[in-house]
């Protein structure tokens, strides 16, 4: 995703005091976005910062602009302000990356639940990553070592490694759901009637690297053999993959590499037999920023064949976000984002399984408000806020827990859902 490069010289702006004056041969101009410009800019492969108010920002040089001019692009040179930098004190807890967690601080947490609630929390080892860490799942349900007959729903976290947010968000739900089952009745009535399974870190090699060597750290820690390294877990899942070179690269140095072949990834491989393994009803997987929640396709542009149910979806999930503490959440087919994706999880498990799939991008909304960087003080209002969506989900799920999967779905529509 060209999201980096325009960060990263964002990033050498902001921080570098020395950095030569001539950086100013870069422009950020904005361009009022419209069907035909959009697509226009895709081929282009210019670098987007942000989408506000109708209008798309871009990093440029001296060269887009003149190409700009040749398409009959008009463009604005913007001059407004980025807000200053705001750091939080760093936390004495929890080592360099403060109250985030870290790998083996997930660990611990998934260990300490399965241990405190033996009988709803049991942890799976899914997988292994390149480095031989463990790709770790807990599954919450009543009966937690039998497979019952069920609404069965997957929570993913961290499959980018600079997306710490993306890890609290699932690993707090699982929290949540275990410390609120003996004493709140709803809770234990949604955790006795479903199977939910949640992997916090998919990538975690990715997250160490990004905790303790390079926080822009985006992608799994492969070696490609060529002097570059990683593939991005969110372009190798086995639908449409590779389908064109806009939505994922072949260019092993690219931040959306999609590996050698569909699944070349341990990663994803574990991610593929649970899937396989079960019989999912929805999934959600995490990551940030943007403020948004999307659905498949994202490989093409136009809906899928329930379309309808994934928007009505989401625009729940919306609403209950919002109504916690009032932060919006967009929505729509990732698609109609400023960017086309092939090989994600979403479309994959949408178009092999026929999952109703949502990534949901946490905040912040845009990078001046921090991009990939969340602060501590924002994590427990993020996950707070998430909580009301993952409940309604797995409501959706056990309500279908009968239905078949298929696209041309007779699922239970979700006005049935009783509102929490
Ligand atoms: O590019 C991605 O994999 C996701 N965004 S992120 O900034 N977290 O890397 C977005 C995936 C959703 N698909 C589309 N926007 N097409
Ligand atoms: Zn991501």
């Amino acid at each position: 995703m060209k999201k980096i490069l325009v960060i990263f010289s964002l990033a050498i702006l902001l921080f570098s005091p020395s950095f030569p004056q001539d950086i100013g041969n870069w422009d950020i101009i904005s361009i009022n976005k419209n069907p035909q410009t959009l697509e226009k800019l895709r081929k282009m492969h210019l670098d987007f910062l942000m989408e506000k108010d109708g209008k798309i920002y871009i990093v440029t040089n001296i060269s887009d602009l003149l190409k700009l001019n040749q398409e009959n692009i008009p463009y604005s040179i913007e001059t407004f302000k980025f807000p200053p930098f705001k750091t939080n004190a760093a936390s004495i807890q929890g080592g360099i990356n403060g109250s985030f967690h870290s790998y083996k601080e997930t660990e611990q947490e998934l260990a300490s639940i399965e241990e405190t609630y033996p009988k709803i929390a049991k942890v799976h080892v899914i997988g292994t990553s390149l480095e031989e860490r463990n790709i770790s799942a807990i599954k919450i349900s009543d009966q937690v070592g039998s497979e019952e007959n069920e609404g069965e729903i997957l929570f993913l976290g961290c499959h980018h490694a600079r997306e710490w947010i993306s890890v609290e968000v699932p690993l707090m739900l699982a929290k949540f759901l275990t410390d609120n089952y003996n004493t709140d009745p709803d809770i234990k009535a949604l955790v006795d009637n479903s199977e939910i399974w949640i992997v916090p870190i998919v990538n975690p090699d990715g997250l160490e690297y990004s905790i303790y060597v390079y926080r822009y750290w985006r992608k799994n820690r492969r070696d490609n053999g060529d002097g570059t390294y990683g593939v991005d877990l969110n372009r190798n899942y086995a639908f449409k993959w590779g389908f064109d070179n806009q939505g994922s690269s072949p260019d092993s140095i690219s931040q959306v590499f999609r590996g050698q072949s569909p699944f070349s990834e341990p990663e994803t491989q574990a991610i593929h037999e649970l899937v396989a393994k079960h019989d999912f009803k929805a999934l959600v997987s995490y990551h940030n920023f943007s403020q948004v929640i999307l659905y498949p396709w994202g490989y093409k542009t136009g809906p899928s064949q329930i379309d309808d149910l994934l928007y009505t979806l989401s625009q729940a999930m919306s609403e209950r976000i919002q109504a916690v503490h009032g932060r919006i959440y967009d929505y729509g087919r990732a698609s109609s984002t400023l960017y086309l994706t092939n090989g994600d999880t979403t479309d994959w498990a949408l178009g092999v399984y026929a999952i109703p799939s949502f990534t949901i991008e946490l905040p912040p909304i845009d990078i001046l408000q921090g991009g990939f960087f969340n602060s501590e003080g924002d994590i427990q209002s993020i996950v707070a806020e998430n909580l009301p969506a993952a409940i309604y989900l797995i409501e959706w799920a056990i309500q279908n827990a009968g239905e078949k999967p298929s696209l041309n779905h007779k699922n239970k529509l979700p006005s049935e859902i009783r509102k929490k």
